[in-house]
């Protein structure tokens, strides 16, 4: 079964919104097989962000992703990558429309809230680097 790696980013923690998106997870019928709180070490920052390294953005991602607490989920069911992306929607607040979870609380490109794998290549590379021991 396809797994996806969602993180609840340092702004969402702080305007208090894991409830909300927890709930938006849950209702959608996907199955959370992992799930815990954690501050990002930056060598797990800088692993996770590793195709971005040299991109304008990239100080200010690792920056800020390991500003504050986040909350990390590993997400399960089929097709979870694309429907997960779906629901966090794009990355520019511009493009991001209401109804997803971007769309609904953010007006920044960087502090957009989720997370969320692109490919089933980066999602099993990003759950191995915070998640052990899962099977
Ligand atoms: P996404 O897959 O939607 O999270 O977006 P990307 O992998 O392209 O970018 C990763 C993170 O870099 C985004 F969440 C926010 C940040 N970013 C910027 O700050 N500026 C940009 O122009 C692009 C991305």
């Amino acid at each position: 079964m396809e797994r996806t790696l969602l993180i609840i980013k340092p702004d969402a923690v702080e305007r208090k919104l894991i409830g909300e998106i927890i709930q938006r997870v849950e209702r959608k019928g996907l199955e959370i097989k992992a799930l815990k709180m954690e501050n990002i070490t930056l060598e797990k920052a800088q692993k996770h962000y590793e195709v971005h390294k040299g991109k304008d953005f990239y100080n200010s991602l690792i920056e800020f992703i390991t500003s504050g607490p986040v909350v990390l989920m590993v997400l399960e069911g089929y097709n979870c990558i694309s429907i997960v992306r779906g629901m966090a929607g794009s990355t520019s607040p511009i493009n991001a429309v209401p109804g997803t979870i971007r769309g609904d609380f953010s007006l920044d490109t960087l502090k957009n809230i989720v997370h969320t794998s692109d490919c089933i290549e980066s999602s099993e590379r990003e759950i191995k680097n915070f998640f052990k021991n899962i099977d």
